[in-house]
């Protein structure tokens, strides 16, 4: 089977993430998520409205994701997508280039962000 592996907050879930979690599964068959932990977040200077188990369990009911693991570490892809002998590893192109040197274990394959769509935007629009 293909395995197609991505990662993220997925925070505040919007079109966006469900845009790409869609393109990423059309690749396979098999579509694996990690989403940052709480303490990642920290690492990526992000800060999310739900915890990690509230994110979790809401990525794990999108139709088109399989598999949720943790992301604790910028360092654990490489270990991930030879655990999960992943095919292709998936990122939203405002990552474009930033993973290319997984390219010599799997496809590297950026697909175009959703417009007009991001976790600040909804918060700045709401603080308004
Ligand atoms: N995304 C998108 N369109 C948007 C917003 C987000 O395609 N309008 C994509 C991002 O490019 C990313 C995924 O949705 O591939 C998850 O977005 P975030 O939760 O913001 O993830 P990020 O903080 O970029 O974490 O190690 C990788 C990082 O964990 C990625």
């Amino acid at each position: 089977i293909t395995t197609v592996l991505t990662y993220g907050t997925f925070d505040m879930l919007h079109i966006g993430h469900i845009n790409i979690l869609k393109r990423a599964k059309s690749l396979g068959d098999y579509l694996i998520v990690g989403i940052s932990t709480d303490e990642f977040n920290t690492l990526k200077s992000k800060k999310s409205y739900y915890s990690y188990p509230d994110r979790k369990r809401i990525v794990e009911a999108i139709r088109y994701v399989d598999k949720v693991i943790p992301e604790s570490t910028w360092e654990q892809k490489l270990e991930d997508i030879k655990k999960y002998n992943v095919d292709y590893f998936v990122m939203g192109s405002d990552w474009e280039g930033k993973f290319d040197y997984l390219n010599s274990y799997c496809e590297v394959i950026y697909l175009s962000r959703t417009e007009g769509i991001s976790t600040s935007k909804i918060k700045d629009d709401f603080s308004q």
